[in-house]
Parts: C-alpha cells; structure tokens; sequence
C-alpha cells in the first residue's frame, strides 16, 4: 500500500509523520532551491485547477488551502488523505439523480463518525466490519469529526483499512460547547436533578455538547457540505450482513429521506418539556406538519403526548439537504434556544436520536422514512438481525436471529408498522 499523495495535496498543511514525502530539496543550493519551489507552486497551482472536475479533490483542496492562507481563521480541516490509486472502480458521482444524465452508479454520500482520539480501537473495529461487509467493493469516502484536533496515531490506525478517501475534521468551537448564554446554574441544577434519577450520562457536559452537535450542527461542518447522503457510524458498532447493494443509491433511488435499523422505546418516566416545545413549534408553524406524516409512530392519541418511541440515531443514513432545509433549521433553533439540550439533558430527551425522529416523523410524508430489514447492525446492547431467513442467508449474516431487538420489550417496531397498516 502507498499513501503517495497526489501532487496538488502537498501544499496542505500538517501531513501526519506517517504520511509525509521526503523531497529532497534541503540538498540544493539556495537559487536552485527558490527555483524548484516556485516551479512547484505552479506545479501545484496547475493540478488544482485541473483536479476541479473531480468535486471531491476539488473540495478537499480548495479547503484545506484557504484554511492554510487565512491565518485568523481557525483550522477545521485537519487532514486529508485521497482515494488509493489503485481503486477499482473509480468512485462516479451521481449528479441529477441515480441514472441522471451521468448514468452514475453511486450516490454523492459519505460515511461520518464523530469519535475521540480515545475511541481508537472501537473506530477501527467499526471501520474494519463496514468495509468487510460493504465498502471494500464501493469506496465511498469517510469524514472523522472531533472537537479536538486528531492525533496521528488515530489518523494512522484508521488509514491502513480503506482504499477509500478520509478526511479529518475538527470541529467549530461555538458548534460543540456549551453557548455562554445557558445559565449554569440552571444547567448545573438540571444535571444533578437528572443523576438523583438515575437517568444515563446525567452528570455528563461533554454528552450534551455531543447531543446537541449531532442534533443541529454536523450537517454543516464544511467536510460534509459537499455531500447530499450520510451513513452516521460510532466506535463499537458492527454490521452483521454482507449488503448486495448500495443503500445510499437505494436512498436515492426510491426517493427516501431517512432510515434507521433500531426504534426504541423509552421508558423513563420524564417530564414532557421537549413535546410541549415541538407542540408549540408546531402551533406556530403549521404549515410544516407533513400531509401522511409518521406521528402515528410518536404517538398513541394523535401528537397529545409523545409515547418516548425513536429511532436509535447511532445508525443513521439520511438526506443531510433535510437538515439543512428551512423546516429543519427553524425547528432546531427553536429547540436550542430553550436552552433544553443543557437544562433537560440526557440524549434519551434532547437528543439527536428524538430531535432528528420526531422532525422526521412530523415533517416528512412516512412513506420517506425507511426500514433498513437487509441491515444487520449491532450497538451494544441492542441489534437488529434480519428475522426472515431468506435475507438472513443472503446477507451471509453472522447473527443471532434470536437476538433481535425487532420485537422484544424495548422496541417501537409495532408502532413503526402499524402505521403502514
Ligand atoms: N469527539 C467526541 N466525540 C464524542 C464525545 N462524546 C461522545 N462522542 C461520540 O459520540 C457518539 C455517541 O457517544 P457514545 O459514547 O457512543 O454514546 P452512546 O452510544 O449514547 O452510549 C460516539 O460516536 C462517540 O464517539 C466527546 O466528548 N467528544
Ligand atoms: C444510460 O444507460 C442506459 C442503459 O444502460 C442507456 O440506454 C442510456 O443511453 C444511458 N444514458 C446516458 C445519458 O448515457
Ligand atoms: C452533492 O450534494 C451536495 C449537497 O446537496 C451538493 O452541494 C453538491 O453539489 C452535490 N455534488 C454533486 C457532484 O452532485
Ligand atoms: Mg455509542
């Protein structure tokens, strides 16, 4: 394997040890020295602009390049390592749909895990079951996000498993930590009432920031801009079956917006807060409620309370362009400035997994939202194993039927297909 980057990718900045190109300049004299970098420039300057037919490498550079240049601007592309030369097919981006005027065969996606320096072995260990099971044959790139900026030994670990093109990012201070204007008294009083409950990651800041990141902020990192689609995938997780076909061109295709594995029911008795928010964001603009919506899957007494099912975000493939629409944008804002994702807290509540199920469910006709059978998929503690045994076989799926989260006692499977009834 050689990570031999291309030329126009040198001018970028902090190339990991592992991955730096020695040249030989140091040796000369100066003039010659001057000469040659100038020549080099040019050089560079001349594969940019050829490159930009290419809207990955496009992108990438012209990125990473103004991040160079602009000093007072702070960095948030890290590191950028292009496709392997060797790639078989080429990724071919679809441009005006699956089979548009391109004929593409692959969707204009990319994968995201947002992760730790310290997630390293859970990143890999995601990454290596991804690419057994999917992308070895498809090469769709991958967008690291972290608040911190990555260390090479992350960058190292993770670039030795695909052929496929990475980028590191690092994330905006003012998209991750908690704004100035939450009271921290209130968020503090908040977190303490919520760990005398007993409630999951109640005590825990950085778990807010997360929530409220993967509610209204990751869509709009600049490594994720360029791409329409997303697979969200998180350290641990494992992908049970082999898929024979591409979910993201599937996604496309079948004109889905949204799609999960796992709906889960939560049973923590709390207080209703973020439903009476969504009910008054409602009431305010009306027009936003979906005709067919999915609040049949939220509900049991027409949108009155909201019965805690969502789909378990941690496996995500969706259209970043609803995110990033009027719809989604209004009711984010609206949400956060009530301050929940710090008062409330606990993802469970004012997360990503009910903020992104309830905008999906009310916002969008229930025949965009998909169920992803053919999926196996395993966060611990729950998975989803095909149940039918002809998918199961097809899928060469390594797991336990038996063990599926479909139907056991957490699941809001049956509120998902009794809608359809
Ligand atoms: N960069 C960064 N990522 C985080 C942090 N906390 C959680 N994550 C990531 O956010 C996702 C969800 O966190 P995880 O610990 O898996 O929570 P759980 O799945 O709800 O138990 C995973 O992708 C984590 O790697 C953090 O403080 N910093
Ligand atoms: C797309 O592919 C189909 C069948 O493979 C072919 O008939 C058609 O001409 C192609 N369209 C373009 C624009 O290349
Ligand atoms: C991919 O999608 C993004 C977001 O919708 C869009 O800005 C970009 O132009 C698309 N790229 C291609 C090649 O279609
Ligand atoms: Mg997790």
């Amino acid at each position: 394997m050689q990570f031999a980057p291309e030329p126009h990718r040198r001018i970028g900045h902090n190339y990991p040890s592992f991955l730096s190109p020695h040249p030989p300049l140091m040796a000369l004299n100066k003039p010659t020295r001057y000469l040659l970098l100038a020549l080099g420039i040019l050089l560079s300057l001349h594969f940019l602009l050829s490159a930009t037919h290419e809207p990955y490498s496009k992108a990438t550079s012209l990125s990473s390049l103004s991040s160079v240049w602009t000093k007072d601007k702070p960095k948030y592309s890290d590191t950028a390592i292009p496709a392997h030369p060797e790639f078989d097919p080429p990724p071919k981006w679809a441009t005006g749909g699956v089979g548009g005027a391109a004929n593409a065969t692959r969707a204009n996606a990319t994968f995201v895990m947002l992760a730790r320096n310290s997630d390293v072995n859970g990143a890999v260990q995601s990454i290596r079951s991804i690419e057994d099971r999917f992308n070895r044959e498809y090469g769709y790139p991958y967008v690291f996000l972290n608040e911190e900026p990555w260390t090479d030994e992350f960058k190292k670990r993770i670039s030795v498993l695909t052929k496929a093109p990475i980028e590191f990012g690092v994330i905006p201070h003012d998209w991750w930590f908690q704004p100035d204007w939450i009271d921290e008294e209130r968020a503090t009083q908040g977190r303490k009432k919520m760990e005398e409950q007993g409630i999951i990651y109640a005590g825990s800041v950085s778990y807010r920031n997360m929530c409220r990141f993967n509610s209204g902020f990751f869509f709009k990192h600049e490594m994720l801009l360029k791409y329409r689609w997303y697979w969200r995938i998180e350290p641990d997780v494992m992908f049970h079956c082999t898929l024979n076909f591409d979910p993201f061109v599937y996604m496309e295709k079948q004109k889905k917006t949204y799609a999960f594995t796992i709906a889960l029911y939560e049973w923590a008795a709390t207080i209703p807060t973020l439903w009476d928010t969504v009910k008054n964001f409602i009431k305010e603009n009306p027009t936003y409620v979906a005709a067919n919506n999915a609040m049949g899957f939220l509900s049991e007494n027409n949108g009155h309370d909201f019965n805690m099912c969502h789909f378990w975000s941690n496996f995500e493939i969706a259209d970043m362009d609803f995110w990033r629409g009027e719809i989604y944008t209004k009711f984010f804002e609206y949400l956060d400035k009530t301050g929940g994702f710090y008062y409330e807290a606990s993802c469970s509540r004012w997360g990503d997994a009910p903020v992104h199920s309830i905008a999906a469910s009310i916002f969008l006709p229930k025949d965009k939202i998909h169920f992803f059978n053919e999926i196996g998929y395993e966060h611990p503690p729950n998975q989803h194993c095909p149940k039918d045994d002809e998918i199961w076989k097809k899928g060469m799926c390594g797991c336990d039927q038996g063990k599926t989260h479909d139907y056991g006692p957490y699941s809001c499977q049956h509120q998902w297909d009794r809608i359809f009834q």
